[in-house]
């Protein structure tokens, strides 16, 4: 057997997700306990986080602790484990930087922003002896997200226009060449893996959701640059950005680890994982997706009444609620009240579904019923639009105690 330093690559865990107000931190929590028992198990030398890992700039309390006291936790492995994190564009780079010398500690190395100076960029370069010391150890090229005119080469403003691909592909493809050239003159002949968090390349034309991620949330609004832009130097590129596990390419590999955990209702129904890498002192890399554990499901349930109650009653089990998103047809004089559907989920024990969505429409009608007009916003009081959300969404005015309860959070009590 070559000798091989085993890394593992993961991304977009959004800590502090919530749906529809509903916080997913114990699903999080779970996650990260079950990466810890993976890493002890298959003896992770090192883990990368690729982006995200936050879901805001500025995080709860609750995601940051998550945060802490995970990567603390690796201090009481029985091996050392370093872990590298970059920002990717839901993170506030200064933010998740900031604690950079005290993460030291625990053997955590946070990159934030790269600025227009090249020089700087190395500071993106980190390197890692391995346990097995026959094993020449691997070079990261910890990019975090980065818009090109961070990068000197496009100005700001320009960035997604059609126009700036060609010079952010420059700009950042100059980027990971020269750290594959300064990480050669430094410790020559060490496997070097990149990691980045954008869009590379093309998405599979069936696939919506990569598709909606593409046009949204590209590089500054690009469509997905060429995967050109790693060069010849790496072998291996650990991506973040894209919530679903798949390769760009294969020789050498470039990957998006995926979400860890079905974040919506589009994320759900496929397989969720993290990336386990060997790298052998040659650079040769095998990687195998190691499913993460999904203990809670995200439904989304759609017909008429009936149908939707029948299906909640043959719902199967789960750790952690379920999350229900109701697609309803009704007939016009259906279109009020919800009690059959909320008396189906009451009759199921602990732990009940939770609706998180509901959206009725009339028969061959694609959109649900109008949403309740607005006057003009400064003409209405937060209460008020508060009471017509409200409304709007559960085709009733809210009950006395829920205006209390607003007005109690409104006066910040
Ligand atoms: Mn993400």
């Amino acid at each position: 057997m070559p000798s091989s330093m085993r890394v593992l690559h993961t991304a977009d865990w959004h800590l502090g997700f919530s749906n529809n107000g509903l916080s997913r931190a114990e699903d999080q929590r779970r996650f990260l306990a079950w990466l810890r028992e993976l890493i002890v198990s298959r003896e992770v030398e090192l883990l990368l986080v690729s982006g995200d890992i936050f879901d805001r700039e500025m995080p709860s309390s609750e995601a940051m602790k998550l945060y802490y006291d995970f990567l603390s936790s690796l201090r009481s492995l029985p091996q050392t484990v370093h872990v590298v994190i970059t920002a990717g564009n839901h993170d506030a780079a200064r933010n998740l930087a900031a604690p950079k010398e005290p993460l030291r500690w625990v053997n955590a190395t946070v990159i934030g922003q790269l600025s227009a100076d090249p020089e700087s960029w190395e500071q993106a370069l980190l390197s890692f002896e391995a346990r097995d010391a026959s094993h020449p150890g691997i070079v990261v090229a910890a990019v975090p997200f980065v818009q090109a005119y961070h990068l000197g080469s496009v100005p700001p403003g320009m960035e997604g226009q059609a126009e700036s691909q060609e010079r952010a592909e420059q700009a950042i493809g100059g980027c990971y060449k020269r750290l594959a050239e300064v990480a050669e003159a430094r410790f020559p002949n060490r496997p070097r893996i990149a990691m980045g968090h954008l869009t590379v390349g093309k998405p599979a034309t069936e696939d919506k959701q990569l598709r909606r991620i593409h046009s949204w949330e590209g590089v500054g609004g690009l469509q997905g640059l060429s995967t050109d832009i790693f060069g010849a130097g790496y072998c291996y590129v650990a991506l973040g950005h894209i919530h679903r596990a798949y390769a760009v390419s294969s020789a050498p590999p470039i990957r998006y680890a995926g979400s860890p955990i079905a974040l919506d209702h589009q994320e759900a129904g496929r397989p969720h994982s993290v990336t386990l890498l060997e790298v052998e002192a040659d650079g040769t890399v095998r990687h195998e997706l190691v499913e993460v554990p999904q203990d809670r499901a995200l439904l989304t349930l759609t017909g008429h009444g009936p149908e939707i109650c029948a299906k909640i009653a043959n719902l199967a089990p789960t750790q952690l609620p379920t999350l229900l998103d109701i697609q309803q047809t009704v007939e016009q004089h259906e279109l009020h009240g919800d009690s059959a559907i909320d008396a189906a989920i009451a009759a199921l024990p602990e732990p009940r579904p939770i609706k998180i969505g509901h959206r009725k429409q009339l028969p061959g009608s694609d959109v649900g019923p109008d949403p309740i007009a607005l006057p003009p916003l400064e003409q209405v009081t937060p209460e008020q639009l508060f009471a017509r959300m409200f409304e709007a969404k559960h085709k009733q005015p809210p009950a006395d105690h829920l205006l209390e309860l607003f007005r109690t959070i409104s006066a910040g009590e």
